[in-house]
Formats: structure tokens, C-alpha cells, sequence
């Protein structure tokens, strides 16, 4: 039998990453293009026999179609999984075009080439959408049926990306589905994210190296799924007979503020908070010693107070469901970091990773 090929956009990320490894264990030939292959970290499929040989990377880029072609067309990929993104929300506020040309026209681009190939009856197409396209919108959980509300331009990105796939699939029938991916976070979350500030943190505080915590919002309320069960769920839906947009989350969901005494109690650290609003401080119960301020630059123009999904589409149709607790995720991510920092700290490398605490 010959091996199924895949093409994953924005490989070096967390999600691309994570969907190479379990794609090659399932024996794919795996196609992944990076704005710099040279910066993919091999140690992330270093366990899976044949990575080296079955994973091929591409340099291109989601703002230029030439790069995108020329990748899609050396892959004749079966299924191809749109990943890359300007995924940052915070940021979108400050570089709302470069989000728009990357999220949104990358999207369209890709999907171009896919027709322009003549790959649209071959190539089935996984577009990573997001629970931000529902912004503040009333009727918590949310479902496939909840009305959009973009809050911010990432959002907005992702919304039309989003109509972009769905009109090629209505207009033109190509196999393609939205993923409407509730926050999913795992040890190789980028470290500006806020669930992997609080695990550098607390990491930094059990191994004794400074790197005090700043935050922002503590009342934000997520989803927060571990990886894992995602790339799952995403390689499930290019599996189901019929292409169809779902929702993947935990139906629960926490705040920032939660997530921090989850990551403090996980090595036996309580906090206790005082204060209000920017002058709220969490502290150590037992020392009393300073762990988490608040800073201002931290707060969005725009933040959804609660992100809440309702995967039961996905449940009924996939056979999906998350299956890492909140605790084990918060577990594995503090403990991954501890690795590591005791890595760097025996080579005076640790600032390089703790900065990130207070960026
Ligand atoms: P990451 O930010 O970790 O990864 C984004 C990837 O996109 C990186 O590989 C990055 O490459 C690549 N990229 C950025 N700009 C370009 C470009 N111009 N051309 C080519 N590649 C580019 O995101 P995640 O892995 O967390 O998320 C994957 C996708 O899922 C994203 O589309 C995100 O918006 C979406 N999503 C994620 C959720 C989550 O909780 N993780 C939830 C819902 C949706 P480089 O290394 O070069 O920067
Ligand atoms: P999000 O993730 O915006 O949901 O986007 P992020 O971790 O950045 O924020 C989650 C919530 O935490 C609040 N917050 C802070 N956020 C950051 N980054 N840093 C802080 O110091 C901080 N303090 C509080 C935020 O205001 C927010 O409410 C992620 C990305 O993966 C997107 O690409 C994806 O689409 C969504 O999840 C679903």
C-alpha cells in the first residue's frame, strides 16, 4: 500500500509540531512548510522511527503563493492542514495587516493553489479556525451554530478565512473543514502565551532563579485542552466522510487566575492574593514571598471575558473527546519546564528562557 502524505503549514508551531509526530507514528510521509526549516526543532520527533527520513521541509512562506505552489506541488499531498498563523492576539492589535496577509489571505492563497494544481479531488483540507471568532457573543457554550463576533484583527482574520473555506468547499467541492479549536496548550506552547509564562514561572520558583511573574487579565476565563487531544481531533475530521466545520474544546472553563494556583499547587506552593485590580499581588502563603503583579501592558483593548465550547458535534460524529485533564496539563507543562531550566541553568543559560515572564 502506498503511504499517505500530508502537508502541514506552520510546522514549527506548537500544533505542527505535535500533528507531525503523530502523523508520522501513523506511517504518513509528512510535508511541512516553515518560513525557516532550519529553526524546526527535530528533537520533537527525535522518538518516532523514520522522522528523519519521512518528514520533508519546505521554505515558503503564506505571503507569497509562488513558495506555496511550488511546496503543495513536490508534496501531491492527500490531506493538507493549514496551521500557520500571525497566532498572536495581543499582537494583532499592533500588526493587524501582517495577521490579515498571513491568517486570512495566506488561507485564500493556499486554497488557490490547491485548484490551480488540480489537487481539489485529491487534497482534503484542514483550516485551524478558532473559538476567537466568537468573541464576546452571548449564549455560553458555544456551538457551530453561535453567531461571530470577531473582537480584535486576529479574530477577524480567522473569521474570513473561515468564509473562505467554506465557500471553496459549497462553490468549488473541495474536501475542506473548519477546526474550531478552543485554546489547546502542551510543554511546546510559545512562551508568550500565558499558560506557558505562569509554567516558566513556576518552574523558575521551585529551582530557586528569580523571574517574578507579570500578568494581566486574572479574570479572562478559557477552554484550555491539552494538544494532544487536538491534533487528534483534527486528523479525525480529514478522516470523517463528509467535510464539515466542528468545534474541538473541554466544555470547561477556567481563569488566568485559577491556572496560576494550579501551576503553584502542582510543587506544593499555595498563593494567596491581595490587593485589587493593578495592585493585586499573589503571594506565597506560606513565606509570604512576592509571585505574581499585575502590569497594565499585559490588558487588551477587547478581552472576551469567558471562552466556554460545546464539543458535542465532534463527540456524535468523531468518536472525539478530550483526554488530559486540566490538572495533568498544568502537571506535564510545569514539569516539562523544570526539565528544562535545570538544563540551561547547569549552562548559564537560564535568563534566556525566564525573560519571558515578565515580556
Ligand atoms: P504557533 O504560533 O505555535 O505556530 C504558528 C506557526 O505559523 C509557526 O510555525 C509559524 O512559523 C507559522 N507562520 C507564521 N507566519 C507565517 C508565514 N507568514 N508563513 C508561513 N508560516 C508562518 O500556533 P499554534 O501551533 O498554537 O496554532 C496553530 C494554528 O491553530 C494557528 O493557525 C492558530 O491560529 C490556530 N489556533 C490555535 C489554538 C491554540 O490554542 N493553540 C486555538 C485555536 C486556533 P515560524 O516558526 O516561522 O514563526
Ligand atoms: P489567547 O491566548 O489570546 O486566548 O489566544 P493567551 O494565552 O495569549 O491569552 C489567554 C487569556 O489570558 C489573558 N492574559 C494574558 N495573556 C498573555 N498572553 N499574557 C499575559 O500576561 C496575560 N495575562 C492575562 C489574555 O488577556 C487572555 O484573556 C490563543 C492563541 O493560541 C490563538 O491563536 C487561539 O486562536 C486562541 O488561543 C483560541
Amino acid at each position: 500500500m502506498t503511504q499517505r502524505a500530508a502537508f502541514i503549514t506552520g510546522v514549527t508551531g506548537q500544533d505542527g509540531g505535535e500533528l507531525a509526530r503523530l502523523l508520522l507514528g501513523k506511517g504518513y510521509v509528512v510535508h511541512g512548510l516553515a518560513r525557516a526549516p532550519e529553526r524546526f526543532d527535530w528533537a520533537r520527533v527525535a522518538d518516532i522511527a523514520g522522522a528523519r527520513e519521512y518528514l520533508t521541509l519546505h521554505r515558503g512562506d503564506m505571503r507569497d503563493a509562488g513558495s506555496l505552489a511550488r511546496a503543495l506541488h513536490a508534496s501531491q499531498p492527500d490531506e493538507i492542514y493549514n496551521l500557520a498563523a500571525q497566532s498572536n492576539v495581543g499582537l494583532s492589535f499592533e500588526q493587524p495587516e501582517e495577521t490579515h496577509d498571513v491568517n486570512a489571505a495566506g488561507t485564500h492563497r493556499l486554497l488557490r493553489a490547491v485548484r490551480l494544481l488540480g489537487l481539489e479531488d485529491r487534497s482534503r483540507l484542514y483550516q485551524a479556525s478558532s473559538s476567537e471568532i466568537f468573541g464576546p457573543s452571548s449564549g455560553l457554550p458555544h456551538t457551530e451554530q453561535s453567531k461571530f463576533n470577531p473582537c480584535n484583527p486576529y479574530a477577524e482574520s480567522k473569521v474570513q478565512a473561515f468564509e473562505t473555506v467554506r465557500r471553496y468547499r459549497d462553490e468549488f467541492g473541495v474536501f475542506a473543514c473548519n477546526g474550531i479549536l478552543f485554546n489547546h496548550e502542551g510543554p511546546f506552547r510559545w512562551k508568550g502565551f500565558v499558560t506557558r509564562k505562569i509554567s516558566i514561572a513556576v518552574a523558575a520558583k521551585t529551582l530557586g532563579i528569580e523571574a517574578p511573574l507579570a500578568l494581566g487579565n486574572l479574570d479572562a476565563c478559557r477552554d484550555w485542552g491539552h494538544v494532544g487531544d487536538y491534533v487528534a481531533g483534527m486528523w479525525a475530521m480529514l478522516q470523517h466522510d463528509k467535510p464539515d466545520d466542528m468545534i474541538l474544546a473541554t466544555g470547561e472553563a477556567r481563569s488566568v487566575r485559577s491556572f496560576v494556583e494550579a501551576a503553584f499547587a502542582s510543587v506544593g506552593s499555595d498563593v494567596v492574593w491581595d490587593g485589587r485590580g493593578l495592585d493585586e499581588q499573589g503571594r506565597d502563603a506560606q513565606t509570604g514571598e512576592l509571585l505574581v503583579s499585575i502590569n497594565p501592558k499585559f490588558y487588551r483593548p477587547v478581552d472576551p471575558p469567558i471562552a466556554i465550547g460545546d464539543a458535542s458535534r465532534a463527540r456524535r460524529v468523531l468518536g472525539w473527546r478530550p483526554r488530559v485533564t486540566f490538572q495533568q496539563l498544568v502537571h506535564e507543562m510545569v514539569q516539562a519546564d523544570i526539565d528544562r531550566l535545570r538544563i540551561l541553568a547547569a549552562a548559564g543559560e537560564a535568563p534566556s528562557l525566564v525573560s519571558a515572564v515578565a515580556d
